[in-house]
């Protein structure tokens, strides 16, 4: 596998690849050399037949100290403009079709929070620390802070937070719908992030990437056109062969050998 400086990649289980944020000095703060870097692995693993679904995590200590304060802080507007500075950050949201799993432990901040929105599950320790802490640095999220999670945790909790720049553990992540598990330790957390990991693995790649699809248009469209694309989607997939043969293994008692086709 390719050599990266501020990354690793490893595939800890057949069917799963892992990313791990590697920059440790720096609390894995987010620089556009290390999102290049995410973004070549996770289209690798995009492209890899031999991958179902990624897994995206950093440190016990921090998943993402927040994009890298220190490259921006001399930015002028024009650059950021003409060059569309973080644009490049959210292909993980629109090239990547296999599910991404964030397993978040200690400091998911700024962009390192909206990194962990990003992915399609979120994964974390009670302690994690999530937060939007923008507003201190004398501005705003600029990666979908405000937009994903005043859709996970609605208009008031969002906009406290967001004012505040105060952070929220990774229990209350839980609770409020932005994580959809905490755990009460970093191994439990890695464990069972890797257990759900090769569940999905288990599954249909087809099914697998149509799932993720389905359920991500609920975030874009109304709920009429959501409905039409979903069953739009379910019709096609008759024409699979992965839904003849789970269909077929159901009905005679015994365990899907899929096709992934
Ligand atoms: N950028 C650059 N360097 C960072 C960052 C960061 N976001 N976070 C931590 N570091 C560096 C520190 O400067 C320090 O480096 P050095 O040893 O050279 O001084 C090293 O990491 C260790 O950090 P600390 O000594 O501060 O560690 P502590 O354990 O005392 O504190 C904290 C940990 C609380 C996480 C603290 O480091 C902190 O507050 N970090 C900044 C958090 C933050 O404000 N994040 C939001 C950044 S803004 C943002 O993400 C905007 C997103 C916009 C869209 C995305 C654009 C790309």
């Amino acid at each position: 596998s390719k050599s990266f400086e501020y990354i690793k990649t490893s595939s800890p289980k057949p069917g799963v690849g892992q990313v791990t944020l590697n920059r440790p000095k720096a609390l894995n703060a987010l620089c556009t050399p290390l999102i290049d870097e995410l973004n070549d692995a996770l289209s690798d693993f995009n492209a890899s037949d031999e991958t179902s679904v990624i897994i995206l995590t950093g440190s016990e200590k921090a998943f993402a100290a927040g994009a890298d304060i220190k490259e921006m802080a001399p930015l002028t507007f024009s650059e950021a403009y003409t060059k569309s500075f973080i644009e490049s950050w959210s292909l993980l949201t629109t090239k990547i079709k296999k599910p991404i799993i964030a397993a978040v432990s200690g400091h998911a901040l700024g962009g390192g929070c909206e990194l962990a929105m990003m992915c399609d599950v979120i994964y974390c320790t009670d302690k994690a620390n999530f937060g939007q802490p923008e507003i201190k640095l004398g501005t705003v999220p600029g990666a979908g802070g405000s937009q994903r999670l005043t859709r996970a945790i609605g208009k008031s909790k969002a906009m406290e937070l967001v004012l505040t720049g105060k952070s929220f553990s990774g229990a209350e992540a839980e609770k409020w719908g932005v994580a959809a598990r905490a755990f009460p330790t970093y191994e439990a957390l890695m464990e069972e992030t890797l257990k759900t990991a090769e569940t999905i693995a288990g599954h249909s790649k087809v099914a697998v990437q149509a799932c993720k699809e389905v359920v991500n248009k609920s975030q874009d469209l109304g709920l009429r056109d959501g409905l039409e694309f979903e069953r739009r989607v379910f019709h096609s997939l008759f024409g699979s062969q992965d839904q003849k043969v789970g269909m077929k293994a159901f009905a005679e008692k015994t365990k899907a050998k899929w096709t992934h086709s």
